[in-house]
C-alpha cells in the first residue's frame, strides 16, 4: 500500500478522487486514543445493537459527539441522546477533532468538523456485512475512519450493490478518508481472526468520524 497515498492509485479503473488511506497516521496518538476511549465507554458502555431485521449485531458500539449513529427495530438513526442512559452521548475528546480534521485535511478535506463519532468494537468472530453509510445529513463531508488493535480485512465495492469488492487490510494506526466518489460506497469488515495486539488485546476498535446533522 502506498504511504500517504491514494489509496487506488494502483487500480485505475476503480481509483476516483477522495479515498485515501492513511498509513499509520495515528500511530503518534494511539495511546491517547485508546485512553479517551476508555473514558467515553466509562459513560456510554459498548452495546451489541439490534438491527431493524431483529439481529443483534457481532460488532459491540458506542458513540459520543452530538449525535450518535443508533440502530433499533424502528430502524438506524443518528441520535443526540444515548438510549441506554437517557443522557446526551459524551463530548467528543479534543483528541479526535483535532486527528480527524488533520487527517481530513491531509486527504484534501480541509475544515472537516465532525459532529458525529461512532466507536466499533470487534472481538474475535465478529464482523460487519456489506452497508452503505447514507443516514448522514451532509453527503459532500467524507468519513474519516481510525483503526487501533488487532488487523481486520476491510472489503470496498462501489455505489451499486453489485459492484466487484476488493479487501485490504487495515492495521493498527492507519487511518482512511472516504469522500468524494467512494462516499457511498458498499463496504465491509470480514470476521475478526483470533489474535493478540499489544495496545489492545484481543480486540480491533475503529472510529469513524461523521457530519451526521446536515451543517446545523
Ligand atoms: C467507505 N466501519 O461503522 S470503517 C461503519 O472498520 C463501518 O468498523 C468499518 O463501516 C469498521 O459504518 C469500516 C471504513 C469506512 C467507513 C465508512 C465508509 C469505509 C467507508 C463510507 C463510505 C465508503
Ligand atoms: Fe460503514
Amino acid at each position: 500500500m502506498p504511504a500517504n497515498g491514494l489509496l487506488f492509485d494502483d487500480l485505475p479503473r476503480r481509483s476516483a478522487p477522495g479515498a485515501h488511506l492513511l498509513d499509520g497516521f495515528a500511530l503518534p496518538v494511539a495511546a491517547g486514543l485508546l485512553q479517551a476511549v476508555q473514558a467515553v465507554t466509562a459513560a456510554a458502555p459498548f452495546r451489541h445493537l439490534i438491527t431493524p431485521g431483529g439481529r443483534r449485531m457481532s460488532v459491540a458500539m458506542t458513540n459520543c459527539g452530538r449525535l450518535g449513529w443508533v440502530s433499533d427495530r424502528r430502524g438506524y438513526r443518528y441520535d443526540p441522546i444515548d438510549p441506554e442512559s437517557g443522557r446526551p452521548w459524551p463530548e467528543m475528546p479534543a483528541l479526535f477533532g483535532d486527528l480527524a480534521d488533520r487527517a481530513a485535511t491531509a486527504a484534501g478535506f480541509p475544515g472537516f468538523r465532525p459532529d458525529a463519532c461512532l466507536i466499533n468494537l470487534y472481538t474475535p468472530g465478529a464482523r460487519l456485512g456489506m452497508h452503505q453509510d447514507r443516514d448522514e445529513g451532509d453527503l459532500t463531508q467524507p468519513i474519516v475512519s481510525v483503526s487501533l488493535g488487532l488487523p481486520a480485512v476491510f472489503q470496498f465495492g462501489g455505489p451499486s450493490r453489485r459492484d466487484p469488492v476488493t479487501n485490504i487490510d487495515l492495521v493498527h494506526g492507519d487511518v482512511v478518508v472516504w469522500g468524494g466518489a467512494w462516499r457511498l460506497a458498499h463496504h465491509g469488515v470480514k470476521e475478526l481472526r483470533d489474535g493478540s495486539h499489544p495496545a489492545t488485546g484481543q480486540r480491533r476498535i475503529n472510529i469513524t468520524f461523521r457530519c451526521a446533522g446536515g451543517g446545523r
